[in-house]
């Protein structure tokens, strides 16, 4: 019995040196100690040692099962290290490769301008609204004053949705829905696209327009002089001048176009290919509220009066980054639009 149990012991320390895995390990301690292992059947088998044997067989089978468990608990500590090294080889990662750079988006300079000039208004307390790009023609042109036979209203220069619906030509509708749903004082602008049957260098059949208007009692032209003067000041630098000619809209009574000095030649005309020569630019359109456009939303023109202003925010872009061709607004070329990132 006592050299079955050596040579049971060797065979035992001989496999557990070659395990290579926990579940190789675990193979064999039940093969030896497990329920029915061979050095549990070993111990079983005690009773049958003679009784004068038994505490030197006893003792030695004990010493073999301690010293057994202890090289599998070694031989687990050894294969566990290495199943952790080799996960950890699996696993490796390169802490120091460079992230991958996420492509940010970036606002389209049509819109950075609108913010821009918005953003100038709302700082003097205006408000923002908007409305739909779809408007009726009493929206669009009859509560604006446009008398029945008005070019505007031509299938030429409109387009139209069907006998009743249009896509807006300004966005002054807006500004119509506000009143009519409102009571001055109202400071409003209006951003949004418009739509007129116009295209070429200058012209597309979408653009954009900024309108705005002020209502109260007792607003006069020079509130509009002053409040479009500090605008257009705060949009093109602080020395910016501004000239106010008189002019002719349906929805405005006095009118006037407001020119800038020239932001190319600065004002000196002569060869200049941007102003023309003139020294000005045109960029806005300006007047004090007509009283038939007050009439038609319900307001009564003897006690309140207003002033309103639309400009082309396209033209503005296009004269502040110096574009000569509206069309790259919507070519969407990335070589355009990164330069406004
Ligand atoms: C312009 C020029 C002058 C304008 C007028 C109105 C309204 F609805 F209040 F009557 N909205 N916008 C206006 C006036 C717009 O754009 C060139």
């Amino acid at each position: 019995m006592l050299e079955g149990l050596e040579g049971l012991y060797q065979d035992a320390l001989a496999a557990l040196q070659k395990a290579k895995s926990t579940s190789e390990v675990e193979q064999l301690r039940v093969r030896y100690l497990g329920r029915n292992g061979e050095l549990t059947l070993l111990v079983r088998s005690l009773r049958e040692v003679p009784p004068e044997e038994r505490p030197r067989v006893g003792a030695r089978l004990n010493a073999v099962k301690e010293a057994l468990e202890a090289e599998i608990r070694t031989a687990l500590e050894r294969v566990r290290a290495d199943e952790e090294r080799q996960a950890l080889e699996r696993d490796r990662v390169d802490v120091t490769v460079p992230g991958r750079r996420r492509a940010l988006g970036a606002l389209h300079p049509v819109t950075q301008t609108i913010e821009e000039i918005v953003d100038i208004f709302v700082a003097l307390g205006f408000e923002v609204a908007t409305g739909p790009d779809i408007e009726d023609d009493y929206h669009n042109f009859t509560a604006l004053n446009f008398p029945p036979d008005h070019p505007a209203r031509d299938m030429q220069d409109t387009f139209f949705v069907d006998e009743s619906y249009l896509l807006r030509t300004h966005t002054s509708p807006v500004q119509i829905r506000v009143m009519e749903s409102r009571k001055p004082p109202l400071r409003i602008v209006v951003p949004g696209a418009t739509y007129r049957h116009d295209d070429d260098l200058t012209h597309s059949p979408m653009f954009h327009q900024i309108e705005g208007f002020l209502v109260d009692e007792r607003v006069s032209m020079a509130d509009l002089k002053g409040v479009l003067t500090y605008a257009m000041r705060e949009l093109f630098g602080p020395e910016t001048r501004l000239r106010f000619r008189a002019s002719f809209f349906p929805f405005t009574e006095p009118s006037a176009e407001v020119d800038i000095g020239c932001l190319i030649c600065g004002g000196q005309g002569s060869q200049c290919r941007v102003c023309k020569g003139s020294g000005w630019l045109e960029i806005l359109g300006a007047g004090m509220i007509d009283p038939n456009v007050f009439a038609a939303v319900g307001y009564d023109a003897e006690k309140v009066s207003g002033f309103a202003f639309g400009l082309g925010v396209e033209r503005v872009a296009m004269l502040k980054y110096q574009i000569a061709d509206i069309r790259t607004f919507t070519t969407n070329d990335l070589r355009f639009l990164r330069q406004f990132v």
